[in-house]
């Protein structure tokens, strides 16, 4: 059973006059390019291929918008750091991001979706930053948890831990073995109650 029945594909947007209206609350997951996002999203309201997940990462170049009812929503957002794409789509990723953390108001929270194998890279700082500067809390999900021993985990986890600004929360997190997830829906529902 999902912790969210009503959960329900909303629309893909490629640019900002697409965006759904712009009313509610809504959490968004950022993160690189095959980093988990959408892994993560489908863990969380427990429904497997509900946002889609690929092999071949920077496929997704929209913003997908989920409602969760209630005037709740979830949003993916195209991955970043993908090397192999043309320079046309980093100003096209670069402008429909830009207009989206200035524009929405809505926005309640944010997911930042790390691989724990390489740790918060600089668009991950970029994304924090954009958070912080429109006060919008941030949460890291170190996700792939699974793809390391418990110790170099937690060391990774340490390590974040400090160079995170104090009001930034994060935590470990695996989709692949379930690892989080309770914790990461606190968080979520924390974000996402009026
Ligand atoms: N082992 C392991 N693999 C994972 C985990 N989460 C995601 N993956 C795998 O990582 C790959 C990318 O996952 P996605 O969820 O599609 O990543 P994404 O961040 O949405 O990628 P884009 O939409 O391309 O930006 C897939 O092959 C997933 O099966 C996890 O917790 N553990
Ligand atoms: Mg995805």
């Amino acid at each position: 059973m999902s912790h969210y029945p009503d959960a329900r594909f909303l629309t893909s947007a490629h640019q900002s006059g697409q965006f759904v209206e712009d009313a509610g609350r809504e959490v968004a997951f950022a993160g690189r390019s095959n980093a988990g996002k959408s892994s993560a999203i489908n863990a969380l309201v427990n429904q497997r291929n509900f946002a889609r997940t690929s092999k071949s990462p920077g496929r997704t170049q929209l913003i997908n918008f989920f409602s969760l009812g209630d005037s709740q929503r979830l949003v993916d957002l195209p991955g970043y750091g993908f090397a192999r794409v043309s320079r046309s789509m980093q100003s096209h990723w670069r402008k429909l991001m830009g207009e989206y953390f200035e524009a929405r108001r809505s926005l309640s929270g944010l997911f930042v979706v790390v691989d724990i194998r390489r740790s918060i890279g600089d668009f991950d700082w970029q994304m924090l930053d954009w958070a912080e500067q429109i006060g919008c809390p941030a949460h890291v999900l170190l996700t792939k948890a699974d793809k390391l021993k418990r110790g170099p985990a937690a060391n990774t986890f340490q390590q974040v831990r400090k160079e995170l600004p104090e009001g930034m929360t994060l935590q470990l997190f695996s989709a692949t073995k379930r690892d989080g997830v309770e914790e990461a829906r606190v968080v979520l529902d924390g974000m996402l109650a009026d």
